[in-house]
């Protein structure tokens, strides 16, 4: 999968501390990497739809801790991927008549559009769903041969020319740590899993929670060949482990993505990754789900502001960002056309503040901007510590020569704001 082009990134005086995160598995704050080498996988999009603000919101987010590493002096490996064949997407592209192939390559490259015009920095892995199959395929069948998934019947007409080989699913009771991730009860996670891609109701399952590994050739499914697993298609959390695991090894520092997919997905590719004689990440991170007029902005609702309807409309990328960037990653908001100005107002007012030549001391401001950062990705703080110091400099001036320089390549550093 081809990635997007990475933005440079200015060097500053300085280097930034050991960021700390909020492990949602334990809900405490937790050192993000042990360094010097730092990992992160960040589960990408299903492309059926244009990135809203939602997606935007959360790989903004990460994109903070990537820079924060950097700054910090962390060698840093990010790892991604694009869930490129999957029962929404091939939904929408029956219910729209374009071909699942078609609509999953446009979706993407806009995705990598909005991206490059938002400022985040690329992913040095990244992997399609569908170019991953010939490993997901060989895990699937090493987990078989070890007794930790099982086959399930097929119903009639499925499964091409060997119906015999059954649907594949991991065993749930096998794992002493399944739960450990979302800490949910177990009638909360059998909704959450219903509600979120999952199948409880399917007969032959020995666990309602039981996810799937590889799903048999169905009439009308795109199938491949999954050797002894027979034709077919592999199951959604398994493809994020195995990208992980491919890139990352089978402990890494840390998985990421919205919180809508703290139960399953991640409870489900943790497991996996146990199973698989790894550890999975050591820290998850969630970020808060960014909605409109109350309710969260979902492709399946189709309640959504688009970034690339935005950019046409000639709204500054960097308005966008820093329209995000004044919310906390772990807050959930409501984007409305007031969270757009005010960020328009202050990108305008950040603009005519690294105008001239000298300006306010620009070291506390630094200081104060990675503060906020290491501090659990903080960025409206780091937000108002540069507000504080554009407001000193259009109003009081201020005498060091280059302090503007210093600010601006902080604030693209750091924020990834272009000014
Ligand atoms: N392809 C899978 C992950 S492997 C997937 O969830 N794709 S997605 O396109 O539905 O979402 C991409 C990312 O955006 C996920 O991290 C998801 O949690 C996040 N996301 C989706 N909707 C919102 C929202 N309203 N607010 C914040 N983040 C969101
Ligand atoms: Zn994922």
């Amino acid at each position: 999968m081809q990635t997007w082009p990475a933005p440079q990134i200015p060097s500053i005086p300085g280097r930034g501390g050991q960021v700390r995160v909020l492990d949602s598995t334990t809900g405490e704050l937790v050192d993000a990497s042990r360094g010097p080498h730092s990992s992160l996988y960040v589960c990408g999009i299903t492309p059926y739809d244009a990135t809203h603000l939602g997606h935007a919101a959360t790989y903004i987010a990460f994109d903070l801790l990537h820079r924060a590493w950097l700054d910090a002096g962390q060698d840093v490996t990010f790892v991604s991927n694009v869930t490129d064949v999957d029962d929404p997407l091939l939904e929408r592209a029956t219910a729209t008549g374009v071909s699942w192939e078609r609509l999953a390559t446009d979706q993407t490259a806009l995705f990598a559009e909005d991206m490059t015009a938002l400022g985040v920095l690329p992913p040095h892995v990244y992997l399609g769903a569908v170019e991953t199959i010939p490993r997901v395929a060989e895990a699937v069948a090493r987990l078989l041969d070890r007794g930790l998934a099982y086959r399930v019947e097929l119903e009639e007409g499925a499964g091409g020319d060997r119906p015999d080989l059954g649907d594949v699913y991991a065993d749930v009771s096998v794992d002493p740590h399944f739960g450990s991730v979302a800490g949910l009860d177990h009638d909360q996670t059998v909704a959450l899993f219903a509600e979120r891609g999952g199948d409880p109701e399917r007969p032959g399952k020995r666990d309602p929670l039981d996810p799937a590994l590889w799903r048999r050739e169905r009439p009308g499914d795109p199938a491949w060949d999954g050797g002894p697993l027979g034709t077919g298609r592999p199951g959604w959390h398994i493809e994020c482990t195995i990208i992980a695991e491919g890139a990352l090894g089978g402990d890494f520092d840390v998985q990421g993505g919205g919180r809508d997919l703290c139960f399953p997905h991640h409870e489900m590719s943790t497991a996996h990754a146990r199973a698989l004689g790894g550890s999975g990440a050591r820290a998850h991170m969630h970020t808060g789900m960014v909605g409109l007029d109350g309710a969260k902005m979902s492709k399946s609702v189709g309640n959504l502001v688009i970034v690339s309807t935005l950019r046409e409309q000639g709204v500054d990328p960097m308005a966008i960002r820093l329209a995000v960037l004044a919310h906390h990653y772990r807050e959930d908001w409501d984007w409305d056309d007031t969270v757009l100005t005010e960020a328009q107002t202050r990108l305008g007012r950040w603009r005519a503040a690294v105008s001239g030549n000298g300006g306010p001391d620009p070291e506390s401001t630094v200081v104060a901007i990675r503060r906020a950062l290491a501090n659990d990705l903080d960025a409206p703080a780091a937000v108002r510590a540069v507000d504080t110091w554009a407001d000193d400099s259009l109003s009081l001036g201020g005498d060091v020569v280059g302090a503007p320089g210093v600010v601006s390549r902080a604030i693209d550093a750091l924020l990834g704001i272009r000014l």
